[in-house]
């Protein structure tokens, strides 16, 4: 058995993966993507993950794609070292935190990251439209924040949703319950926790 992760050391959404590599001791070959110099846009690169972000895990050379559903993934082949809970309600519960967390701050998050970070290293004019035209998922968002960076509308919106999902979590974890699903480190905590240190 080999698993591969294509990640960068700088991308949250590695990080996530990473984590529950981890959590669970499993062994992991690490095989690092440059972003600075686009090999995640590479031929290559984009047939094992058409989206063209990283991670991309490489189970026994097959690619799973997208962090949660790395995550999940892992759960289903390996489930020693549990990260979500097994009743099905509680599971329900732990899915629900994920997909808030997937839906709402992880792209807001974006907001302000690029904005005050990733935008400085970004090409200007012609070129920042020729390297937006080559993300597969990005290039509409990168065309919010072309010139003078993003809307003050879009950034309110993206503050908005930071402030509830913050408010969520501080409910969740009030009466000093230690993980957003009670007693138990899941899969909803790797979700949230990225986030914390996000420059993504
Ligand atoms: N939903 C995807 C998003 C992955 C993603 O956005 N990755 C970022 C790094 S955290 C990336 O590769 N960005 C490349 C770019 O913006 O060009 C996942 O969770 O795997």
């Amino acid at each position: 058995m080999t698993l591969e992760l294509l990640h960068s050391p700088v991308s949250t959404c590695s990080q996530k993966v990473r984590m529950a590599l981890f959590e669970k001791e499993l062994p992991w070959t690490s095989r690092p993507v440059n972003l600075r110099i686009h090999e995640h846009l590479t031929p290559e690169y984009l047939a094992l993950n058409p989206n063209g972000v990283v991670p991309t895990l490489l189970h026994d050379g097959e690619p799973i794609v997208d962090s949660s559903v790395i995550n999940e993934y892992l759960e289903d082949v390996f489930p020693q070292r549990p990260l979500r809970p097994a009743e099905p309600k509680a599971l329900a519960r732990m899915r629900a935190w994920r997909a808030y967390i997937d839906e709402v701050p992880t792209p807001a998050i974006r907001v302000p990251s690029f904005q005050m970070f990733i935008r400085r290293g970004l090409p200007r004019g012609a070129a920042f439209d020729d390297h937006a035209a080559r993300l597969p998922l990005r290039k509409h968002f990168y065309a919010k924040m072309r010139d003078g960076g993003f809307s003050e509308q879009d950034q309110l919106e993206a503050r908005e949703k930071l402030r509830q999902s913050i408010d969520r979590m501080e409910a969740a974890l009030a009466d000093g319950r230690p993980w957003l699903c009670g007693d138990m480190f899941t899969l909803a905590d790797i979700s949230i926790w990225h986030m914390k240190s996000s420059t993504y």
